[in-house]
């Protein structure tokens, strides 16, 4: 692949088995074709469902198919890159941070959507608070332990909404869906919501991320329906 960022965290993502590049291909080649796109217009105060979405009840899992086992003592996040004061923390003084709660519909790009998530993290704006970002770091690099990126606009990882969240609905986020902690961005599609996140890097340079290298939208508003580049 060709990779702008450093060595991926998991020898297994720059490898990955066959039947995960069969998928991987597969989504690949939807990017292409521009699957799934209806171009109907949406709008957001008026409609709750974003466009070609259909509405599920259960919360189904995606992924690379290598879902890493980060337990407590192999967990640290590091959030740094162009800020005055990076921090590292170990999972004890992550949930030691003061504690939000939000509640977001999820919109997957594979046109599934998922309403009310209540979610429990640190919030993100309170993290920037915490780190202080450089006025030019305009955007934000997620890093994962299964080597997973995704990048997005610095405004959009500060936005209220924005969770590093470790509990769905009261219970701690199981391995599954990117336990012990992810992103939650709830105003793009859910390939820009990183599970079991590692860096939280600030750039003043946009690096498109594993997706988006791979023919995503680099950007991923659901409501303009930007599924693919
Ligand atoms: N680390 C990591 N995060 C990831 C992914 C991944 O493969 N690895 N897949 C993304 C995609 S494409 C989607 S749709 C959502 C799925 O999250 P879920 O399995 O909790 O529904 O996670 C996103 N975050
Ligand atoms: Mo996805």
């Amino acid at each position: 692949m060709t990779d702008q960022d450093p060595t991926p965290a998991n020898p297994e993502l720059a490898n990955p088995k066959l039947a995960n590049l069969k998928l991987i291909a597969a989504k690949q080649a939807w990017a292409r074709e521009g699957r799934l796109l209806t171009g109907i217009a949406a709008d957001p105060a008026r409609d709750r469902l974003p466009p070609g979405q259909t509405l599920v009840r259960d919360w189904p899992v995606l992924d690379l198919g290598e879902q890493p086992d980060v337990t407590p003592a192999r967990f640290r996040l590091d959030i740094d890159g162009a800020v005055a004061h990076p921090l590292s923390l170990d999972l004890d003084s992550f949930l030691a941070l003061p504690q939000t709660e939000t509640i977001s519909d999820i919109h997957c790009v594979t046109q599934w959507s998922r309403y009310d998530n209540r979610f429990t993290g640190v919030a993100a704006a309170a993290l920037v608070a915490a780190v202080a970002p450089k006025d030019e770091a305009r955007f934000v690099i997620f890093h994962a332990f299964d080597g997973y990126t995704t990048n997005l606009p610095r405004e959009r990882f500060e936005a209220a909404d924005v969770l590093i969240a470790h509990r769905w609905n009261g219970a701690p986020l199981t391995r599954a869906h990117g336990g012990p902690v992810r992103a939650i961005v709830p105003s793009l599609y859910f390939w820009k919501s990183a599970k079991w996140l590692r860096r939280i890097e600030f750039a003043l340079t946009d690096r498109p991320g594993f997706w988006e290298r791979r023919g995503y939208h680099n950007h991923g508003d659901p409501w303009a329906e930007e599924r693919y580049s």
